[in-house]
């Protein structure tokens, strides 16, 4: 297993797509590789797409997680019965996990329904609240140890999250009761504007996992490959009884922080340009196309089907939102409404009724 403190970084592919550590190599079949690919390319359109649809005041703001496609790994690795407790930028894992590419555009259109996992997906919805959903993915895996489940669950932060009380609490909690949960930072290198170098004085947030008693590793955050294995290997390790790991996917955050950010005011264009040149998804591309598994057909194939797909979710979003109440606004927040929150119920149904 992972030694933290041997400073050990995970990467299978370089840049070029050449496999640099053919031991780690997980050897996946070819469609498992091109499945994982496609999975880029369609959290890429429908990024863009969102974009568009927030620019023509469609959508409210969100946040694209361009340059972190390689996530996708991740969710590859987990088995169907795993739960997922993503932040806000895991749109790719949640793809790959059957989550409905309609909910991706409801949540940010400002529809709760979209926050709904189809039954038998064990997903949780994205999670606004920075670092708040470490808890909970503690506390599920921990139920899935009492139950003797085998079930594991894998969450995501940022690297602002890692700053959070939240993540000390779960990290603690996780290691003292060995629970089986993969805590997977993705350090984007920025929280907002703050860059990583402000956000904490430890050299790797990997190594926080010393502290508190179970391992942690980084990992090229832009190898698919990489976060493949990675999280295969955390997961059979919370499986096998051995409780908790960190991972610390090294990432980039290519676009602005939400639509509403303007990341040309805290970091240099050449420091972009030089984390475009790692771009997972060309990465991976020169992969596929050295076990010629891509050619432009294939590509031009894809981005044709991603962009259907991504009309469907579009067109079924836009339908659904048209339905939404004011109420809806209320309903998921308790069973019953505190008095506060009736008074603004009341004043809101009052609000749109005059409108
Ligand atoms: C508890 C809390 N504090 C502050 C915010 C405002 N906020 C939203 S995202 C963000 C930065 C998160 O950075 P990081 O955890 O690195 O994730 P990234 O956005 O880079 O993916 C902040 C401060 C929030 N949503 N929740």
């Amino acid at each position: 297993m992972f030694n933290p403190l041997e400073g050990k970084y995970l990467q299978i592919l370089d840049v070029n797509g050449n496999v640099v550590n053919s031991s780690l190599d997980p050897k996946l079949p070819s469609t498992t590789l091109k499945k994982m690919y496609e999975v880029m390319m369609l959290t890429k359109l429908a990024d863009e797409k969102a974009l568009a649809l927030q620019r023509s005041g469609r959508m409210g703001t969100f946040a694209q997680s361009r340059g972190q496609e390689a996530q996708v790994g991740a969710g590859f690795a987990m088995e169907k019965k795993d739960w997922l407790i993503p932040s806000f930028r895991e749109t790719g894992v949640q793809l790959v996990r059957e989550w409905p590419l309609e909910n991706f555009y409801l949540v940010f259109m400002g529809c709760e329904e979209g926050s709904k996992a189809p039954k038998g997906v064990n997903n949780f919805p994205v999670a606004v609240p920075v670092g708040s959903q470490m808890l909970h993915a503690v506390g599920l895996a921990w139920a899935s140890k009492l139950k003797k489940e085998k079930v594991c669950a894998v969450t995501f932060f940022g690297d602002g999250g890692s700053s959070e009380g939240d993540f000390h609490e779960a990290m603690n909690f996780a290691g003292v009761f060995a629970t089986p949960t993969v805590f997977i930072c993705q350090n984007n290198q920025y929280a907002i504007s703050l860059p990583r170098a402000q956000q904490t004085a430890a050299k790797t947030i990997a190594q926080k996992a010393v502290a508190y008693g179970f391992p942690g590793m980084q990992v090229d955050g832009n190898d698919p490959l990489a976060t493949y294995v990675a999280t295969k290997d955390a997961l059979n390790h919370a499986r096998s009884g051995n409780g908790p790991t960190l991972l610390e996917f090294l990432t980039y955050r290519l676009g602005p922080h939400t639509s509403s950010d303007d990341p040309t005011i805290y970091r240099l264009d050449k420091e972009v340009k030089e984390w475009e040149k790692k771009c997972p998804i060309v990465r991976f591309r020169k992969y596929l196309t050295k076990k010629n598994l891509w050619n432009k057909k294939y590509e031009a194939h894809l981005i044709n089907k991603c962009k259907k797909q991504i009309e469907v979710a579009v067109k079924i979003a836009e339908k659904k939102i048209k339905e939404i109440k004011v109420e809806d606004m209320f309903n998921y927040t308790y069973a019953s409404l505190t008095p506060e929150l009736q008074e603004q119920l009341e004043y809101a149904k009052k609000a749109e009724g005059s409108s």
